[in-house]
Parts: structure tokens; C-alpha cells; sequence
């Protein structure tokens, strides 16, 4: 049986010629037009990254190497008597683009726990932090730390050859994903918990290890594989992992890649929007005095809060145009296990009552709940009530998706970004707007 590596050593030398055909015969066809419009419009919808991990349609959501994550779900092996698949295997199917086998998916499984050990100095980068801080500073830091262990820095250092570079990112990747749901686990414990931690477990896989961690029974851990699964990847414009990419493509290891990709999910307009979904219900519940409001008082609720010149948090989004699928999962999940539990109920009524009224509203291009609008209460009903967490999730899970970006970034040599600007002047005269208008 082949490796994971030797797997992918033969994948990436049977893609290079196909990129590298593209920019030596057909550099110079167009692809998208540059408009005002997109450059100061934060680039909306230009086409000018490429990624063969994931592809977002707006109509049909993500696919993961050209599987839809229904097929996703279905297809990847799962441990025994569980309902989700081994998070393992979604990065074996990310990196190699296949569907790991039994056999392939014991060697990945193998590879994460050997790798699962946390340097002791992190224990104490994370234990040094002042109280109150945000815990995506902290998984931040604790992840930019390991920067040391870099083995690509390593390699880089001795003069290995260009086309290499993704062998030592490969072991980067896995080092550092092995590593995270311990970080994420240790985090909340010191944060919320005392600093009462629970050891790893080898003979888990990643996602029951992590509920292992948590202290929780099932099903968390199929709350953890779907969770780390439907956030793995979202192709490559948002901003986790554009940052990921960006940052990764000077060169930067996979632990400054990875750490700079948490800070750009921490905002409020992307990861963090699990976190305010949960903010903006309690203020409801609040309003409410805990109980459940009829659809007249949650329409009031939404149009209160657009009126206030805020957004809805969890609707919307800048590619997707109809309901997110992995809002879509999650519900089925929720449906099937948490019917009952009021805040379910909230997010049900939601689903209703806001889409009708962002389109009435007539601004958001998306009136659909995005991954966001349905996360964290899920976290809720399994006792992870602390919210501000809800990203650390988020990020365990974005992490997979933008390590097997970077690591195939090196196998094709993709080069530094560099895109050019204008100022405001230039882009002037260019709209051909006269001294005099102005
Ligand atoms: N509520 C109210 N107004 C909204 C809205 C929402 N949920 N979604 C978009 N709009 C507004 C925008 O603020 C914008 O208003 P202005 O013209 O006044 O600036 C207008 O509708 C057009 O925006 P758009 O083109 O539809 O959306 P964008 O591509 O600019 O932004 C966002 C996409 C996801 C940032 C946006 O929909 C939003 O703010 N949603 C709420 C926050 C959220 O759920 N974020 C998580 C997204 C998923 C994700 O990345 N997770 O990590």
C-alpha cells in the first residue's frame, strides 16, 4: 500500500504539467474583467485565485474535490456506530482528491495520533494569557508559537529545491492539525473550566478525542466531526482562507499561514458571526423573558435590529445565493436530535420569518442563513454555552481545508501575490472624470 505522501507525490506529478501548460501557452487569455466597481467593492466575484481543493457554486454551495458535501458525508468512512465520517478522512480526500480506503484511512488515522503530543511550551504561552481575552487571540498566539517546530523552515534553511517544498509543508500540515483539537480543548478549559483539563486519548480519532477533551458524551463527538467537516473549506476568496494563502505565499510556514488565517476569521463579518448569532438570540431571550416569541414578535425582533443599522448575523452571504448546505446539515441534524430545545426553536422561526424580510428589506443579495446561522446552537444544546469559543470551532475546523491549499500552493510553485493598486486619482481619470467635476 501506498503512503499518504507517496500518494501524493504521484498526484502533484501528474498535475504540474497541466498548470504549468496554462501559464507558459495560455497565460495570456482573459478570464474576468476588472472593474471600478471591483476594486472598490472588496473584489466581489473577480475570478483571479485558483484552488482545485473546493468550489463553491452560489446556487448549489460547496464541493469538496468536486463532491457535494451530501456525497461527502455519505461516502467518507465513519468510525463504527457513528453518524458522522472520520474528520481524517476529509483531509485525506482534500490533499489526494480521493476517497481514502480502509486501509489509507488507518495510515492517515496513524499519522494524526502520533502527532497529537503538545509541546509543553504552549501549555504555558496559553496559560500566560491575561484574563479576558478573546480565545481566537489566544488559539492565534498559541499556533504562531509553534512556528519553531517548522520543518519547512528547517529545509528551506539547508537549500532544498524549489519543487520539494511541499514535502516539508505536508509534514508541517499534519504536525499542526494533529495538534489542534488539544489547543482548542486546553483553551476552553482554561477559559471556562478552571484550567481543569482532560488528557487526549490516542485511541480516538480526532473528533471524539476533541469531545473527549470537552468532557462530553455522545453524540458530541459527531457534533465535532460534522462541525470540523462542513467548515473545512469554502474555495479560496473569503478571508481565512485568502489569508491563509496570501501570507502562505511568501513562503511564510504553515504555522504563520495558519495563525494569520484565525485573525481573519476572527471578524464579525466572517467566523465570528457564530458567536453573534447566539449574542443576538440572547438579547431575544432576554426581550422575551425566556420564552418563545410568536412570529409577530420575532418579524419585530429582525426589523428592529435592521432599523438599528445592524445585520442579521448568520444571513447572508458574498457568493452563496440560496440556503447554505451546510446550514442545510446541520438542521437535518438539529431535527433529528434537538428538536425540542427552544433556541432550535428560534432557529427555526428565523428560517421563516427572515428571508421574507430581507428581501422586503431589499439590500442583502443573499436573504439565506449562511453555516453561521445554525453552529453555535448546536454548541448550545451540548453545554458549550460560552460563545465567544464558538470560532476556536470554526477555526479547527478552516484549518484542514487552507493546510491542503498551502501544501498543493508548493507542489505547483504558485508564486508570491502581488496584485497592483491605484489611488483614488488614478481610478478618477481612468473613469474619465474631469478635474473640474470633481
Ligand atoms: N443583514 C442585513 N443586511 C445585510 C445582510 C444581513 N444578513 N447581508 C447583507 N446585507 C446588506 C449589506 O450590509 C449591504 O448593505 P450596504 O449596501 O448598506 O453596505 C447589502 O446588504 C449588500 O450586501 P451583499 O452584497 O448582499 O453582501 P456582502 O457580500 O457585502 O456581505 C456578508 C456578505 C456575509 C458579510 C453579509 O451578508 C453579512 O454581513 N451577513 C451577516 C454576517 C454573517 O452572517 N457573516 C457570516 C458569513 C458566512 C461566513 O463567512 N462565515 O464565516
Amino acid at each position: 500500500m501506498k503512503t499518504f505522501k507517496e500518494t501524493l507525490a504521484e498526484k502533484i506529478e501528474a498535475w504540474r504539467p497541466r498548470t504549468e501548460r496554462l501559464i507558459k501557452e495560455y497565460g495570456d487569455v482573459e478570464v474576468d474583467k476588472v472593474t471600478i466597481g471591483k476594486i472598490l467593492g472588496g473584489m466581489r466575484g473577480l475570478k483571479c485565485l485558483a484552488t482545485d481543493i473546493s468550489y463553491l457554486d452560489p446556487n448549489e454551495g460547496i464541493r469538496y474535490r468536486g463532491y457535494t458535501l451530501q456525497e461527502v458525508f455519505k461516502k467518507l468512512p465513519k468510525p463504527p456506530g457513528s453518524e458522522m465520517p472520520y474528520v481524517e478522512g476529509v483531509f485525506y480526500l482534500l490533499v489526494t482528491g480521493e476517497m481514502p480506503n480502509e486501509k489509507e484511512l488507518e495510515h492517515v488515522l496513524d499519522e494524526f495520533s502520533k502527532r497529537r503530543i503538545l509541546p509543553r511550551y504552549v501549555y504555558e504561552v496559553i496559560d500566560s494569557f491575561p484574563c479576558c481575552s478573546h480565545p481566537m487571540s489566544i488559539f492565534s498566539t498559541a499556533i504562531l508559537t509553534m512556528g519553531r517546530e517548522s520543518f519547512f523552515v528547517k529545509k528551506y534553511h539547508a537549500g532544498v529545491s524549489k519543487k520539494d517544498y511541499w514535502e516539508s509543508t505536508f509534514e508541517d500540515a499534519l504536525n499542526l492539525l494533529a495538534k489542534l483539537p488539544e489547543i482548542g480543548a486546553y483553551i476552553y478549559a482554561k477559559l471556562y473550566r478552571d484550567g481543569k483539563r482532560i488528557h487526549s486519548n490516542p485511541d480516538l480519532d480526532f473528533g471524539a478525542n476533541f469531545a473527549h477533551m470537552m468532557g462530553k458524551e455522545k453524540p458530541y463527538d459527531d457534533v465535532s466531526r460534522m462541525h470540523f467537516i462542513i467548515h473545512s473549506d469554502h474555495e479560496s476568496g473569503n478571508v481565512s482562507a485568502h489569508t491563509g494563502h496570501l501570507v502562505g505565499s511568501s513562503l511564510s510556514d504553515v504555522y504563520l499561514s495558519i495563525s494569520s488565517m484565525v485573525n481573519g476569521l476572527a471578524g464579525p463579518l466572517h467566523g465570528l458571526a457564530n458567536q453573534e448569532v447566539l449574542r443576538w438570540l440572547q438579547q431575544l431571550m432576554d426581550r422575551m423573558g425566556g420564552k418563545i416569541p410568536n412570529e409577530e414578535e420575532m418579524k419585530q425582533f429582525v426589523w428592529d435590529t435592521l432599523n438599528s443599522g445592524q445585520v442579521i448575523p448568520g444571513y447572508g452571504h458574498a457568493v452563496l445565493r440560496k440556503t447554505d448546505p451546510r446550514y442545510a446539515l446541520q438542521r437535518e441534524f438539529s431535527l433529528k436530535h434537538l428538536k425540542e430545545d427552544p433556541l432550535f426553536k428560534y432557529v427555526d422561526m428565523l428560517y421563516k420569518v427572515v428571508p421574507p424580510i430581507l428581501k422586503e428589506q431589499g439590500k442583502a443579495k443573499n436573504p439565506w442563513p449562511n453555516v453561521d446561522a445554525q453552529s453555535g446552537i448546536i454548541q448550545w444544546h451540548y453545554g458549550i454555552t460560552e460563545y465567544d469559543f464558538y470560532t476556536v470551532l470554526f477555526g479547527i475546523g478552516r484549518a484542514i481545508g487552507i493546510t491542503a491549499n498551502l501544501i498543493w500552493d508548493r507542489a505547483l510553485g504558485y508564486p508570491l501575490e502581488r496584485p497592483k493598486s491605484l489611488t483614488t486619482e488614478m481610478l478618477e481619470e481612468i473613469a474619465g472624470i474631469n478635474k473640474s467635476d470633481k
